[in-house]
Formats: C-alpha cells, structure tokens, sequence
C-alpha cells in the first residue's frame, strides 16, 4: 500500500531575492512532489526564532533568524511518498560545498547560511512546520 507523506519546504529569501521560484518548484513537480498548499510571505524575526526554536542555542541562530526576516519567503506543503527524505535528498546537503550535482542547493545555495531551501527533517518536524504555516482547512484535501 502507497503511504503518502507531508512536508513542508521554504524558499528562502536568498532564492526569492535570485528569482529562483519557478526553477525550484519545477523540481517539486518533476520530482514527483503533489503541491498541497503555497503561499508568499514575510515573517518577523520573532516568527523566525519561534520557527527555529529547535536551533536557539546554535551559534547561528541569530544571524540564521535575521536572514530568514529579510525578505520575502515562499512556503509549500508537499505531498508524496517518502516525501520527508526525497525532498532532503532534492535540497542536497546544507553545506552547498557538499551538495550533490543535481541538487537545488548545488545549483542555487551560496554559502551554509543562505542556502536557498529548507525541508523539514523528520515526521515530527514536518508536522509542527506545516502546521505552523497552514491552517488546517488549508491542507483539507
Ligand atoms: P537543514 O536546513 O539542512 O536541515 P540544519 O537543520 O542543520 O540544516 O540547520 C538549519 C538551518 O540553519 C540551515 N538551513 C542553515 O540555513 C542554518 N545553518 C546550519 N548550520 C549553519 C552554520 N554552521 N552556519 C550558519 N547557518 C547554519
């Protein structure tokens, strides 16, 4: 039986700012993602931080919450099976140093910090992410 999975990925404001939406979201679909739900947004650094709680004690947590509050950002909820890994798999490596050809962050990430994309990185995550930016009418199906 096919079990479908939900993730949620951020174009981040680097790849808005280098007006990669379109090439980015053309990798969802060729790649086998369902678009459920996607929205253009600003977030505030306070939205930020909430965002990346997880990571508050991390040296970069400042720096990484400024970035992600300095522009506009586009969320999706992604919808596949195995969608979880295959997207991180798509994203490649956070260090666009180590991303694989082929990847997004080997072809968009500038740096560790402004790398294009998030995913969420497991079931747990994927749930507090998605419903951190949808509604739950918004994912209905
Ligand atoms: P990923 O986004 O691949 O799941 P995480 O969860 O380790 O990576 O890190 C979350 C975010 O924090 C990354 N997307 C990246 O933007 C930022 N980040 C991670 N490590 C560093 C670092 N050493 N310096 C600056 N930013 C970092």
């Amino acid at each position: 039986m096919k079990t479908l999975q939900r993730t949620l990925t951020i174009v981040k404001p680097d790849a808005v700012k280098r007006k990669a939406v379109g090439d980015i979201i053309e990798q969802f679909e060729k790649n086998g993602f369902h678009i459920l739900a996607m929205k253009m947004l600003e977030i505030s650094k306070h939205q930020a931080e909430q965002f990346y709680a997880v990571h508050a004690h991390r040296p970069f947590f400042n720096s990484l919450t400024d970035f992600m509050s300095s522009g506009p950002i586009v969320v999706l909820a992604l919808e596949k099976e195995n969608a979880i890994a295959d997207l991180r798999k798509l994203m490649g490596a956070t260090n666009p140093a180590q991303a694989e050809e082929g990847t997004i962050r080997k072809k968009w990430a500038a740096t560790i910090e402004y790398n294009a994309i998030h995913g969420s990185d497991a079931d747990e995550t994927a749930r507090f992410e998605l419903s951190f930016f949808f509604a739950g009418y918004e994912l209905a199906q």
